[in-house]
């Protein structure tokens, strides 16, 4: 699965660039100028009931993002409801830290209350979606300084070129709905950074390569339209089993670069659903993926961020989706599930501080 010499190659660098064990993203290190902030989505639960928890964020972290707390659902059950507990806890704890809070997410299909089925008529999805974005911006204006402003925007593939994906606002709107979106946040937030977020362009799988051709054109037409659009998100969910398609992560940031916008890594972890069992085995696997993607990254650009999708193996996405045959816990993270750094956190590291 990983040749003997992919292993050997990546623990020269990467690897071999700080001591295994070591958590070196300390506020000490933040405060150096070049290195790039490390940052991760974060539960409010553990965050207020788990001192080992909190003590992790606070030691690896200089940005943290509510994982759930601004989707649709739970910040608006109904129509007039705006709950901001969750995501204003989150902002208090990242204040209190020195840390920055990303905004994730304003527009996504995801996680969609049932009363916005209701929305019918481009009117009416323009009033909701517009009165949506005023309400949460603002309140988080000054503060929340990078949004991701739409989540997931291109449909997956079956084998053929992916459209948009559906959703009531691309029902509703048509694709005017990516730009009303990024306008409407510029117009609350000029000095907001906005970007549009996405996942699946990485894999050496066969589908990556028409994800990045349709999310490029879409980058493209947004740029040349004069969308306020400033960065672009790489999710970085990566599928372990198969190789990083680097040329193809290389050619995909180039060209964002090359348009004057700033490539992120907002979401990365490694999906282990159908690597070997044996732990050892896995984190390097696990960590190797990593390695390959933010290496093609940094070929064609010094990300602004990198982010994981979690920071500890004990909470993460992946078990609902990709829970491991052999029964086995997943562990996509660089902290496991006893908070100890793994191999991962070295590759992140090793990236943050290049
Ligand atoms: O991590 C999130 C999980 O707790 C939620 O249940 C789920 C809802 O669909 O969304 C997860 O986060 C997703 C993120 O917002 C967008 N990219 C994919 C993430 C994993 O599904």
């Amino acid at each position: 699965m990983l040749s003997r010499r992919r292993m050997l190659t990546m623990t020269a660098s990467a690897m071999g660039a700080v001591a295994v064990g070591a958590a070196t993203g300390n506020k000490a290190e933040a405060a150096r100028p070049r290195r790039i902030p490390y940052g991760a989505c974060v539960r409010v639960d553990p965050l207020q009931k788990e001192l080992d928890y909190r003590a992790a964020i606070q030691t690896y972290c200089q940005q943290i993002t509510p994982e759930g707390g601004l989707f649709w659902g739970p910040l608006r059950p109904t129509r007039d409801q705006f709950r901001f507990e969750n995501a204003d806890a989150v902002l208090a704890f990242a204040e209190a830290n020195g840390m920055t809070m990303r905004g994730h997410t304003l527009i996504w299909y995801g996680t969609m209350p049932k009363w916005t089925d209701d929305i019918e008529g481009a009117a009416e999805a323009e009033h909701e979606m517009t009165t949506h974005i005023e309400r949460v911006v603002s309140r988080y204006r000054g503060k929340v300084k990078t949004w991701h402003v739409v989540n997931e925007p291109i449909d997956d593939t079956k084998g053929d070129v992916p459209g948009l994906r559906p959703n009531i606002w691309l029902r509703n709107l048509g694709d005017r709905y990516i730009d009303l979106a990024f306008r409407t946040a510029h117009e609350v937030d000029p000095a907001a950074e906005l970007v549009i977020n996405e996942y699946d362009i990485e894999c050496a799988d066969g589908t990556s390569p028409k994800r990045r051709e349709v999310f490029l054109k879409l980058i493209r037409d947004l740029v040349a339209r004069g969308v306020p659009l400033h960065g672009v998100g790489l999710q970085g969910h990566i599928k372990g089993k198969y190789e990083i398609d680097r040329d193809g992560v290389y050619g995909f940031v180039s060209e964002i670069r090359s348009l004057g916008l700033k490539a992120h890594v907002t979401e990365l972890d490694v999906i282990d659903y159908d690597l070997p069992g044996r732990i050892g085995t896995r984190d390097a696997i696990v960590a190797a993926r990593a390695h390959d993607f933010l290496e093609a990254i940094f070929a064609a650009a010094r990300p602004s961020v990198i982010a994981t999708w979690g920071i500890t193996d004990r909470y993460t996405w992946v078990p609902i989706w990709y829970k491991r045959r052999d029964g086995l816990p997943n562990r996509p993270l660089p902290l496991d599930d006893h908070y100890q750094p793994k191999p991962l956190w070295n590759v992140i590291d090793y990236f943050c501080n290049k």
